[in-house]
């Protein structure tokens, strides 16, 4: 699996000039450029740079290569069913792949979630929610239902939806004025002041969602279509939700007939020990989104799945007409459903999920071995995610998580920042030795820091 790959001799290196045309998303476009990071070959839990040197991915990619790169077995499924038929339309029409890979993912759901509907990405599984849900609540009558309710730090994607219910302030200044209207959020449960240090869920913080009940008396029940959260927040920096919070949640919005959303995008497909976050932390949302670990980051997919009294609330009115007005041309596409169906099979037939369960201890015990170096004030943990928090550099916000990532890079492993943070997030196949390894790298990066 960790074989060498074969480096192509004479490859032209890219210039300067080669690098200018590609407009690359959220990133540091001329820094990069001018400095560029360029995987060209990834094996088990390594990328490789064009010029050979190997790259320890501690990051799964970007939260998504839960099952290790290069699986022959999704490259040879994606390659067979490309051959196959390159393409099936999925209005009105439907291929075989897409039925069973719907079935498969309901069979690792909670219990009476039990429709998929197949989107593209994070960001499309995130809108399609939201309609799901405005839909359901007029459709039983109760079109007043039409306010959102998220959280601080959240991210839910980077369509106007999903920016509007997410919680990162850069994301919001850009595009104020076009945000979706009825939108609060909730505080986020970050309180390093009671929790720092935690391993695993937090002690403090359960209390802090019984601020819905304020926005129900706010905004009266009747007006509130969904909450939405990250099980454990990813993008902003691994915030594991305090003991009891998602089950006050729930609670709560069962009280006042409001739906509660998980956005798995990052806690789906094991990252947390279970196949859904929902299933760890013993809370069964009424809509749950998922997307990169679904194809193993192969092939771009995203779903929604649903409890079935959602479903059949759509399943009325005339039989031949649609029910929901919405979906991608490529929604259900039989590369990515052939792709997912290979990946559920490797989770499965590895037991890939129980091994983050098995490793999670191994893993939290490396990464709080962090604690102390210079500058690191916080270190947080769950399932197979990580967080080392540090003390910013004086009067400049995110320099040091950045600072940070490129010297990770070039001491040989690959970490993401997130702010004054670096996440770590490994493939499931990741061995012990190559935790130490990660964690060691990183340890070194943070003991070299110039502050
Ligand atoms: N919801 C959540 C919870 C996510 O983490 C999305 C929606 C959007 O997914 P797409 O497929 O549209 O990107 C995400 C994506 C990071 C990082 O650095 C995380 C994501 C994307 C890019 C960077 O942590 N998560």
């Amino acid at each position: 699996m960790n074989a060498q790959p074969v480096i192509i001799p004479g490859a032209r290196a890219l210039t300067r000039q080669d690098l200018e045309a590609h407009w690359m998303p959220f990133s540091a476009n001329r820094n990069f450029k001018n400095q560029p990071r360029l995987l060209s070959h990834a094996k088990g839990v390594h990328y490789w740079t064009p010029e050979g040197r190997q790259i320890l991915d501690g990051v799964a990619g970007l939260w998504c290569v839960n099952a290790g790169h290069g699986r022959t077995e999704i490259s040879q499924a994606v390659a067979r069913s490309l051959e196959q038929m390159d393409f099936a339309p999925p209005f009105q029409m439907g291929h075989p792949m897409a039925f069973e890979l719907a079935n498969k993912i309901v069979e690792i759901a909670p219990a009476g979630m039990d429709h998929v509907f197949f989107v593209n990405s994070g960001s499309e599984a995130v809108e399609s929610a939201l309609k799901i849900a405005l839909q359901y609540h007029r459709l039983r009558g109760e079109g007043t239902r039409t306010r959102f309710i998220a959280r601080e730090r959240a991210y839910h994607g980077v369509n106007f939806g999903g920016m509007s219910l997410g919680g990162m302030p850069p994301n919001r200044k850009a595009w104020s004025p076009v945000m979706t209207p009825g939108v609060d959020h909730l505080p986020h449960t970050h309180d390093l002041a009671r929790n720092a240090f935690s391993r695993g869920q937090p002690e403090h913080g359960a209390n802090l969602a019984t601020e819905l009940e304020r926005l129900v008396t706010l905004h009266d029940a009747s007006n509130i279509a969904a909450v939405i959260v990250e099980p454990v927040a990813g993008s902003t920096g691994v915030l594991v939700p305090p003991k009891g919070y998602l089950q006050k949640l729930r609670e709560i919005c069962t009280k006042h007939g409001i739906l509660l959303i998980f956005d798995e995008v990052i806690t789906g497909f094991g990252r947390v020990g279970s196949p859904f976050g929902a299933q760890q932390f013993e809370v069964t949302p009424d809509i749950i989104t998922m997307a990169k670990g679904l194809t193993n980051g192969s092939v771009p997919m995203g779903a929604v799945l649903v409890r079935k009294e959602i479903y059949d609330a759509f399943m009325t009115g005339p039989e031949a007409a649609v029910e929901l007005f919405h979906g991608y041309t490529y929604s259900s596409h039989p590369t990515a459903c052939a792709a997912g169906l290979a990946v559920l099979d490797i989770y499965q037939r590895d037991g890939l999920f129980e091994r983050v369960r098995e490793l999670a201890p191994y893993f939290e015990d490396a990464v709080h071995s962090l604690k102390g170096l210079p500058g690191v004030i916080d270190v947080r943990n769950y399932g197979f995610m990580a967080a080392v928090e540090y003390e910013p550099f004086a009067g400049k916000p995110g320099a040091r998580g950045f600072d940070t990532f490129v010297r990770a890079f070039e001491a040989g492993i690959l970490v993401r920042a997130a702010g004054d943070i670096t996440a770590l997030s490994p493939s499931f196949i990741i061995e012990k030795s190559q935790i130490d390894e990660l964690v060691d790298k990183l340890g070194k990066v943070i003991r070299a820091t110039v502050v």
